[in-house]
């Protein structure tokens, strides 16, 4: 006799807290399960398991030095194939440490840099990218170059993975951005991006980056023309990688957004499947320690709602993104700390701010916040949380 669906959730249930790694056939029951809560409760166990009531974020800024890319990737509204385009640019180095310098008095602990794949920029152009942020702020975190990128810079200037992670690590790189990872599955990846790095080649540039001692992110683009399976696939594919090295610092789902690309027609990921795709990958993926909501992407309000399901990080105050605007998405350019603190707290939840590698910079006492409201209009510079560089791991 087969079990009933709540049977079967119940078993799952007992595997998670004897803390046994759930298979594929669980996964995708869980995907199809109905009773959200129920799941979203089972991963909170988890989340409050690893992490407590602490949910992170981080003041950080995006720069992304160019967009011309020669890739063809369907989802993506933010790249220029062609250099002569309207919209296409590349900054000149100068132009690229102007962007963090123009914010030097911001207590900023890190800087995520992603180009497009550029056809003719010159290899020391991406080094001294890195030099010249790290000349404006030699304490900054540069997560910058997305695996592809990595690939790609291998292929152009005929050198090894090894060797490219390594002269950008001896020019200020700290850690890897979890992008580019897409949908591992290759019937899925042939439609989406057939041109770039595919699941391999992308699993070896961060397998390299861990060995040489440089932490990375993963990521997950869902909602475009994969299926549940390839979904939890994929997720497979990175808990294996991790239980290699142990390297993946966070994973973040990140939802299709469908303006201005070439999959324009899809409708965008539901509210529930947002929840549902936190819950499963909290509990899919057990040996990964954080699980952010990048609340870009996925929208303030649900990415403070998806800190009760699974979710222990919502990304930071985040300034200057262009991936997801450029593809339609309504969040504000920029968050402030304190309205990050805010959040939070209104979720129940104790505010950390972390660096990049969850080094704790502050954590919130319950002071009374400043009376500002969530909006995109607050200048950054008008509240100042107090800054408490503490040091101490997570
Ligand atoms: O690889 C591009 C995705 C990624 C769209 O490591 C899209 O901390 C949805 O990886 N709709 C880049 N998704 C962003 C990224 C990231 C973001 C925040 C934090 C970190 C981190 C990494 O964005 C791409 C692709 O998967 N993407 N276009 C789109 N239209």
């Amino acid at each position: 006799m087969t079990a009933s669906p709540r049977d079967r959730f119940a078993t799952i249930a007992s595997k998670v807290r004897a803390e046994q790694p759930l298979d594929a056939d669980d996964g995708a029951f869980l995907y199809r399960y109905p009773d959200l809560l129920a799941l979203g409760s089972l991963a909170n166990e988890v989340r409050e398991r690893m992490h407590g009531n602490a949910a992170y974020f981080n003041v950080n800024m995006h720069i992304n030095p160019t967009n011309v890319c020669v890739a063809d990737c369907k989802f993506c509204s933010f790249a220029r194939l062609d250099p002569s385009a309207a919209a296409a640019y590349t900054m000149s180095v100068d132009e690229v440490a102007g962007k963090l310098a123009e914010r030097a008095g911001q207590p900023l602990t890190e800087v995520h840099v992603v180009n497009g794949l550029h056809h003719n920029l010159p290899w020391e152009y991406y080094v001294e990218v890195l030099r010249a942020l790290k000349n404006v702020r030699p304490d900054i975190h540069l997560k910058a170059y997305t695996a592809v990128e990595i690939h790609y810079f291998a292929e152009k200037f005929n050198k090894t993975y090894e060797q490219v992670l390594g002269e950008l690590k001896d020019a200020g790189l700290g850690s890897l951005p979890g992008g580019g990872a897409e949908i591992f599955a290759p019937r899925a990846r042939r439609k989406l991006c057939r041109d770039k790095a595919d699941a391999d080649q992308w699993l070896a540039v961060h397998r390299t980056a861990h060995r040489l001692g440089i932490r990375s992110n993963c990521t997950m683009l869902y909602g475009t023309v994969e299926t549940i399976e390839e979904r939890i696939d994929h997720m497979l594919r990175l808990r294996a990688l991790q239980d290699e090295t142990g390297g993946f610092q966070t994973f973040i789902p990140l939802a299709f957004h469908a303006d201005n690309n070439d999959l324009g027609r899809l409708p965008p990921p539901t509210g529930v499947d947002d929840l549902r795709t936190y819950a499963v990958a909290r509990l899919m993926l057990h040996n990964i320690a954080h699980l952010k909501a990048y609340w870009v992407m996925i929208g303030v309000k649900t990415a403070q709602i998806a800190l009760s399901f699974g979710v222990d990080d919502i990304d930071g105050t985040v300034q200057e993104e262009k991936i997801y605007h450029m593809a339609g998405a309504e969040t504000p350019q920029a968050l402030a700390r304190v309205d990050l603190v805010r959040l939070i707290r209104e979720a129940g939840r104790d505010a950390i701010e972390r660096d990049t590698l969850y080094n704790v910079q502050w954590r919130d006492d319950g002071e009374p916040l400043p009376g500002i409201r969530l909006a995109a209009s607050v200048p950054y510079s008008s509240v100042r949380l107090p800054i408490v560089r503490q040091g101490a791991p997570a």
